[in-house]
């Protein structure tokens, strides 16, 4: 196995911690099929890919995608060979319930993850389990979807049914409520590449930020009132997506500042309100948007406020960290006027650097191990040492080669750069899930870009799965809980 850690690791213990969790993700529409079987309603995905054919990349449609539906027991086989001890997956809600709202119960879809919950169970794989990777209901899309506060009401009795059929297992005690905030934020934007279909840039984008915070806070807040810790021992959080900012210049104060600056729109924003002491939206960035506001003739800012009562409600709303964790890219300062859109407010430009080892099958992902590292610190050191951090994603992408020793240097070099962070910057972390299990549908590399350790033929009715060279890299791992000299 070509293998580079030896040089990075050099001044580190390559030994993970005892309790470190190993495992893989995978998301409902990206790996189910099965869109209108058994009840299951119509997400905003389906909707997109069946009416957008041409936004989608070859057209493609996650109808049948890798029949997990049908196949999840072989999933399951493919975390068990690799020795991985918990699997995250999310659950379809239109699956659950077919419009979104609370008064229509699909018991098959309750049926089809109790059957997988079980699985996993048999083989003591620890579920963790998303409640929203981005399969709205298009029913409830049509209600405007995150921008109409409505939502965070059907949000709060989703969570309820999936506590209530799920929670009672006490192995099933690891709870995301939301996938990449930020993204679903992106959802809205102009550029036609990812549903639901757009809203109102500048606007929607925050609206839906806000709407998100208050859901997550209502599922986490149900959990504490309705389901005491002392029967279920569940742990809440949300996956927060950071690509780490590197300045374009090192020794430019402006890029520095830009840094700071792409860090308060991409993540603060999302994650003061949650984590910060003080709780609520930093203030740099209220003063920000509120001056821009202004002088685009808005009365009031188009950042929404929170009361003090819904600050102090969704502050703390978290028991650990879920990071997905993927890059790096290069910032520099470039103040814009006029544009009713979060980039203008941000004046933030991004760069891939050509000197990096970027994939060919992503536009934005590069082999930047360092980014890791960073990340984890810089959450420490902003948000406190006391939450854990479970690497919830983080993986590379190629054209789905068996042979895949690109994606085995990655997670080589990420692993060193986490085992820094565990053995010299004493961050706290829970464990790691692998992007992806399996190959899956990319939503908007659809099935153009690989990130699985199971290679899936797409062409095969069967959709056979096999193991790449990744997953004998994986299942080394967790067996020695060592990383390879
Ligand atoms: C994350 C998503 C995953 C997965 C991954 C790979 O943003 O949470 O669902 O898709 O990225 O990215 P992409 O599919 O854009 O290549």
């Amino acid at each position: 196995i070509a293998f580079t850690s030896s040089i990075l690791c050099a001044e580190v213990d390559l030994t993970f911690p005892d309790d470190f969790m190993f495992g893989a993700a995978t998301a409902s529409y990206q790996i189910e099929g099965a869109w209108n079987v058994d009840g299951k309603g119509e997400s905003i995905w389906d909707h997109y890919s069946h009416n957008y054919p041409e936004y989608m990349k070859e057209n493609a449609t996650g109808d049948d995608a890798a029949k997990s539906y049908y196949k999840y027991k072989e999933d399951v086989k493919a975390l068990k060979d690799m020795g991985m001890n918990h699997y995250r997956f999310s659950i379809s809600w239109p699956r659950i319930f077919p419009t979104g709202l609370p008064n229509n119960v699909n018991e098959k879809g309750i049926k089809y993850y109790n059957n997988l919950i079980n699985e996993l169970l048999k083989y003591n794989i620890t579920p963790v389990v998303t409640m929203f990777h981005w399969d709205l209901p298009q029913y409830l899309q049509n209600l405007g979807g995150w921008t109409n506060e409505i939502i965070v009401q059907y949000f709060e009795d989703f969570a309820r049914i999936l506590y209530e059929r799920y929670g009672d297992r006490v192995s099933v005690k690891w709870w995301l409520t939301f996938n990449e905030i930020q993204n679903i934020c992106f959802g809205t934007r102009t550029k036609k590449t990812f549903a639901p279909e757009p809203v109102t840039p500048g606007i929607g984008y925050y609206l839906t930020g806000h709407n998100i915070l208050k859901a997550h806070a209502r599922a986490y807040r149900l959990y504490e009132k309705e389901f005491p810790r002392d029967k279920q021992h569940g742990k809440i959080s949300i996956a927060k997506e950071i690509m780490w900012p590197i300045a374009l210049n090192e020794s430019s104060e402006c890029d520095q500042a830009a840094v700071n600056k792409n860090l308060l729109f991409t993540s603060r924003w999302l994650l003061d309100p949650i984590f910060s002491k003080q709780g609520d939206y930093p203030q740099e960035l209220k003063d920000i948007i509120a001056n821009k506001s202004k002088e685009q003739g808005f009365k009031q800012s188009r950042l929404p406020t929170f009361t003090p009562e819904e600050v102090k409600y969704i502050r703390g709303t978290a028991d650990y960290l879920g990071l997905n964790e993927y890059t790096s890219y290069l910032v520099t300062m470039n103040e814009k006027k006029g544009n009713v859109s979060m980039a203008d407010d941000m004046g933030v430009t991004i760069y891939i650097s050509d000197t990096w080892i970027t994939s060919k099958n992503s536009a934005w992902l590069s082999m930047n191990p360092q980014s890791m590292r960073s990340v984890l610190n810089w959450f420490k050191d902003n948000y406190g040492e006391q939450y854990g951090v479970l690497i919830t994603e983080n993986g590379f992408a190629d054209g789905g080669d068996l042979d895949d020793d690109m994606r085995i240097k990655y997670y080589g070099t990420y692993f060193a750069e986490m085992l820094k962070a565990i053995h010299i910057d004493k961050v706290k972390m829970i464990g790691h899930s692998a992007w992806a299990l399996i190959d899956n549908l990319e939503w908007t590399t659809a099935y153009t870009s690989k990130f699985g350790l199971y290679h899936v033929d797409f062409k095969d009715p069967e959709r056979k799965r096999t193991p790449k060279k990744s997953s004998y890299f994986m299942k080394n791992l967790t067996s020695t809980r060592r990383l390879p000299e």
